[in-house]
């Protein structure tokens, strides 16, 4: 059984928002012309408290936004104030259509740990709930779309794959935020060599 997940096409990730993703946007209408072709939809929703940790504001020091720190003993980027939990920011793009959408899982609601992946926390220990929600429709096949190509849609890409999923990125319906240039060729090798799929929302 095939599910398209839609990965955190939310308000602050698009041109204009807190994390804006160059050409967020763009997406939404290739998800929108794909979404009802699946027997399982799930989108999520990056979810945090105004306190988390991987805002640069909330760490000790003077950090800034787009530096390195630690969240929860692991090294990542720090990000501005983005996708607080009920805020205009966090709401799913107005244009995408939800209306095929199942579920909705979100993500990185702990203050004290992010979670790029739409399936595990960045210690990899806390579950989203996502694992179980789709075998218990017995999905084998995911695809993935949204943002950002480079973090998360890429986390939940490398977990799909570790959790034993065929998995496929859907490039044109996703973008990538690239804090550093190359970042998203990067991502795009080790998901091929990891063994996801690359292809284009027409040849589905
Ligand atoms: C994301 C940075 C911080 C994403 C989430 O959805 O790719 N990126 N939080
Ligand atoms: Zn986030």
């Amino acid at each position: 059984m095939k599910a398209l997940i839609i990965v955190d096409v939310q308000n602050d990730f698009l041109p204009g928002g807190a994390l804006a993703v160059p050409e967020g946007d763009r997406v939404i209408p290739v998800i929108n012309k794909i979404s009802k072709r699946f027997p399982v939809v799930v989108a999520t929703q990056d979810w945090h408290p105004a306190t988390h940790m991987s805002f640069a504001v909330n760490q000790p020091g003077d950090k800034r936004p787009f530096e390195e720190g630690i969240v929860g003993g692991v090294r990542q980027v720090l990000w501005p104030v983005h996708c607080v939990q009920g805020s205009d920011g966090a709401a799913l793009a107005a244009a995408l259509d939800q209306e095929p959408v199942h579920a909705i899982i979100r993500k990185g609601t702990d203050p004290d740990i992010d979670s790029y992946s739409a399936f595990f926390d960045m210690q990899g220990k806390n579950s989203t709930g996502l694992d179980g929600y789709l075998r218990s429709r017995n999905v084998d096949e995911i695809y993935v779309s949204g943002l950002a190509a480079d973090v998360c849609v890429y986390f939940t890409i490398m977990d799909g794959l570790q959790l034993g999923y065929s998995c496929y990125l859907i490039e044109d319906a996703s973008r990538a935020v690239e804090v550093e240039k190359g970042d998203y060729e990067k991502a795009r090798q080790r998901m091929l060599q990891a063994g996801a799929k690359i292809i284009d929302s027409e040849r589905l």
